[in-house]
């Protein structure tokens, strides 16, 4: 029946991602924001508590935490800050093609390494010119022998400058007319590949600590051995992964948001005008509300599609809601954030303007608010028909 308790395992999950994130995500959140440099020390203790991985099964050396698991610590680490969450999400991001469709070896091999040294992976997904439309991609990769030669350019790639493997979506079907379903194939290439050269770090709004770049493939021979799966399937795995991976991005969602809640809440109690503290204006109050709202909805429905997946059931329809709504509640409750701290929260000394930095990124990546409300339409068509 219904239970919107956590159990105890999830209890301590929560409560060990919550002490990092509030003992050493959140204090070093602005110099991280100002130097731009990449977390590495927060990544590797991650890792040494055994939750940068939680998609891993136990099999391969993971601590199988699942989806709902997954989300219990994106949104955690995600109050803290964002930006680390993003830059620790790569990992999760490349493993979900190889746990839809990689085989055994293959998982032993990549999922194995993520588990045996504190390592980073990237989804090579998005190009220059193809990110809503990943049918669009133009990365080719030929057969020739026992090798495929991939050739093409990537863009907008989490951790690719500090990957030591990434998932990569080629077209291996020439035939512009042969199904989007059967035209790409997915390959998992070692970052030490000669002929791949990784470009200069993006300068981006906010999120400033992740590791943003573009990636070149030319003429890179990438052994049968690692052809993901098999041949032609690679669409499917890469929208599958989404379906193990929209979730937590909600979860970082509902993270970001709840801390403007909890910044602009202490604010509001403190900050006197008109002789009372701003949380007796209704108009403030308001603001709260609202955000208090959205948070309440998405997280709810974030667990929804977590759980989803995690007892076996297709959850594309809850995941594209949870990403959708999560990701305009974070937005919103960011920009009212600053509203709420006047003058004072457009200024770098207080935590809201980062927030509202931070928050853009979340409509526009792992597919925008657009392309989330194209697929739940689609889904509704689909159980209409
Ligand atoms: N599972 C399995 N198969 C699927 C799924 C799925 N969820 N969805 C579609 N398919 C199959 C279809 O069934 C179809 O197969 P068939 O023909 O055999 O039935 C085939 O795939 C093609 O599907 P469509 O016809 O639906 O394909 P479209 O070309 O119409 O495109 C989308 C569909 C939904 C528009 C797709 O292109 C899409 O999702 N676009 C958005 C791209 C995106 O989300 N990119 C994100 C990149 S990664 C990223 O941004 C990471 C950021 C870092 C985050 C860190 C946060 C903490
Ligand atoms: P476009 O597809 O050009 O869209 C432009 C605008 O048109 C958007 O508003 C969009 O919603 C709208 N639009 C497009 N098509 C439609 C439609 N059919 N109906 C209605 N509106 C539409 N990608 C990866 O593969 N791996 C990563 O690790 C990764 N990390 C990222 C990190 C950052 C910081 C950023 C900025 C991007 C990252 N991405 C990554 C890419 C990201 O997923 C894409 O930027 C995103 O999916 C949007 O694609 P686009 O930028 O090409 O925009």
């Amino acid at each position: 029946g219904l239970n919107f308790e956590l159990n105890e395992v999830q209890r301590d999950l929560q409560q060990l991602a919550r002490k990092v994130a509030r003992e050493e995500v959140a204090p070093n959140a602005p110099k991280y924001d100002a130097s731009m440099e990449y977390p590495w020390e927060i990544i590797k203790k991650l890792w040494h508590l055994g939750v940068l991985n939680p998609l891993v099964p136990e099999k391969y050396g993971g601590p199988e935490l699942g989806c709902v698991g997954t989300c219990i610590i994106a949104e955690e680490i995600s109050w803290g800050c964002s930006g680390v969450l993003t830059a620790a999400f790569s990992n999760s991001l490349a493993s979900s093609p190889v746990l839809a469709g990689g085989n055994e070896e293959q998982k032993k091999r990549f999922l194995g390494r993520l588990i045996e040294e504190p390592i980073v992976a990237a989804y090579c997904v998005t190009e220059p010119g193809a990110g809503s439309d990943v049918s669009g991609l133009k990365t080719r990769a030929e057969k020739k022998g026992d090798e495929w030669i991939l050739n093409g350019q990537k863009m907008w790639i989490t951790g690719v400058g500090k990957a030591s493997w990434f998932f990569v979506l080629a077209r291996t079907d020439p035939n512009p007319k042969a199904p989007t379903g059967k035209a790409f194939t997915g390959f998992l290439v070692n970052a030490d590949t000669p002929g791949v050269t990784v470009g200069r770090k993006e300068i981006n709004m906010g999120q400033r600590c992740s590791d943003t770049r573009g990636i070149t493939f030319e003429d890179v021979r990438v052994p049968k051995e690692n052809v993901l799966g098999t041949e032609g399937i690679g669409f499917k795995l890469a929208m599958a992964s989404f379906d193990k991976t929209r979730p937590p991005v909600a979860a970082g969602a509902v993270g970001l948001a709840q801390r403007a809640l909890d910044e602009s809440t202490k604010y509001a109690l403190q900050r006197k005008t008109f002789g009372t503290e701003i949380i007796n204006h209704q108009a403030v109050a308001f603001m709260l509300a609202e955000m208090a709202i959205g948070i309440e909805v998405s997280r709810l429905v974030m667990l929804r599609a977590a759980l989803e997946i995690d007892q076996g059931r297709r959850n594309t329809y809850y995941a594209s809601i949870a990403k959708a709504i999560a990701s305009e509640t974070a937005a919103k409750s960011a920009a009212d954030a600053v509203q709420i701290f006047g003058g004072n929260g457009f200024n770098t000394e207080y935590p809201v303007e980062k927030l509202m930095r931070d928050s853009k990124i979340f409509q526009i990546y792992e597919g925008t608010t657009q392309i989330q409300k194209m697929i739940i339409a689609r889904e509704l068509v689909g159980r209409v028909r």
